[in-house]
């Protein structure tokens, strides 16, 4: 095969489309925030039912860190923003981080 066809077939490659990367959306425990707030606030950003956010409150409290949800960047930004924003402005101490899936 030829340089330029061996060229023309790694650029097809390159310029083939691939899925928007995905990105975890992860809420860490302290000793602070109310478990009930937690609760509410899993419900209300990532649209969990009441026995999931429970679930997923619990797994934080007992092992340090859990996801609340996989979301192209964008979206995980936006969730990440809207969890930090409302517990600050409860005077809530709680941090939720995105990390790359
Ligand atoms: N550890 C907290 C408590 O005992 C509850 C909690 C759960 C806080 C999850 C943060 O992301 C969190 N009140």
């Amino acid at each position: 095969m030829s340089t330029t066809n061996i060229q023309a077939i790694s650029q097809k490659q390159k310029n083939r489309i691939r899925p928007p990367k995905k990105y975890l959306v992860m809420l860490l425990n302290d000793d602070f925030t109310p478990m009930e707030f937690v609760v509410n606030l899993l419900m209300e950003i990532f649209h969990l039912s009441s026995t999931q956010a429970i679930a997923v409150m619990l797994l934080v409290h007992e092992t340090g860190q859990g996801v609340c949800g996989i979301y192209q960047k964008d979206v995980a930004e936006t969730k990440c923003l809207q969890v930090i924003k409302r517990a600050t402005s409860a005077g809530h101490p709680l941090q939720c981080i995105i990390k790359e899936a």
